[in-house]
């Protein structure tokens, strides 16, 4: 048996209105046929799981959708493109894309719209980033302040700022400060376009992770909002993890952990931390303290879904 343990729990942590309602309209087609699912709907393997032994299919392209069958697009959006290939092939389109994603997306099109050049901050080669950029041909990805000191654009005048909705809050605020000293006149305020459930998040485990010998994040390696805690807790000085689920929590890195910090990222269902906090408990005597910064109180409506078939 270990010594006495503190677990402190971030709250917020877990689902996000965004995650909800996208799991929630994969599970309401489904009661009305076959659905298809255009990538991970959220990046989590467990809810990925859950709903393909519910029947969904998850594919990666449209090409691997029938044709006329429903699909429904992911929380992370899709580009235009992607939008027109479905239209042309007859699909009938549930799209999942959190509200959220899709004010960036307006965004970008009224950027593109005044002839602006586009700037988002993100991740390459993530969901949400290809979409955005599709929205606003010409447009320029930067991820780091590096970056924006080798950016050329064609003129620096016109010029909108945009950001992926899953940052780092600090990391974004010093990208965004050397775009504003290099593109004085730019619009957009891309801080804003992190979405609530993200900062707060991020907020919440900071209150934790400074008193944490340990922190562990619940949530799956491709989700860039989990990761980002992760490595939010690494730049406060404290050791880090993101796991799947428990059955990821080595027995090492709990050796010499009085206070362990516990979070989850927007797309990790809340049961898997009930889960971990129970295994903690049958290692030895564990005192659980949950942190609230903020009360979440967003809520989405489900966007129109598919008639029942006959
Ligand atoms: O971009 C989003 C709409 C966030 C969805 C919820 O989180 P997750 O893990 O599916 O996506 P990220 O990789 O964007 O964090
Ligand atoms: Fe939407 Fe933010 Fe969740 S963009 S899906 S509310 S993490």
């Amino acid at each position: 048996m270990a010594g006495p343990r503190t677990v402190l729990l971030a709250a917020p942590r877990s689902f996000c209105a965004g995650v909800e309602r996208a799991i929630e309209i994969v599970e309401r087609s489904l009661a009305h046929g076959p659905v298809f699912v255009r990538k991970q709907i959220v990046h989590n393997t467990h809810v990925v799981e859950d709903l393909g032994g519910r029947g969904a299919t998850f594919v990666d392209e449209l090409d691997e959708v029938p044709d006329g069958a429903t699909v429904v697009f992911s929380a992370h959006g899709v580009s235009p493109a992607v939008r027109a290939e479905a239209d042309s092939r007859g699909l009938t389109v549930v799209d999942a894309t959190c509200p959220l994603v899709a004010r960036v997306h307006a965004s970008a099109r009224r950027a593109a719209a005044r002839g602006d050049t586009v700037v988002l901050i993100g991740h390459p080669g993530h969901e949400e980033v290809e979409g955005t950029l599709g929205e606003a041909p010409g447009s320029v990805l930067v991820s780091t302040v590096d970056d924006v000191d080798r950016l050329s654009v064609p003129d620096p005048a016109t010029v909108t700022f945009l950001a992926q909705t899953t940052l780092a809050v600090d990391e974004t605020a010093d990208v965004v400060a050397r775009l504003r000293s290099r593109f004085p006149d730019a619009r957009g305020a891309a801080e804003e376009d992190i979405c609530y459930a993200t900062t707060n998040r991020q907020d919440a485990l900071r209150s934790v992770a400074s008193d944490a010998d340990l922190v562990l994040v619940v949530g799956s390696a491709n989700s860039s909002n989990s990761r980002r805690l992760a490595e939010q807790a690494v730049r406060q000085g404290t050791r880090a993890e993101l796991v799947d689920d428990v059955s990821h929590v080595r027995p090492e890195w709990l050796a010499g952990a009085r206070t362990i910090g516990l979070t989850a990222g927007a797309s990790a269902p809340p049961g898997l931390v009930d889960e971990l906090v129970r295994a903690l408990g049958g290692l030895g005597p564990v005192t659980v303290t949950e942190r609230r910064t903020v009360a979440e109180t967003v809520r989405f409506t489900l966007p129109p879904l598919p008639e029942a078939s006959p």
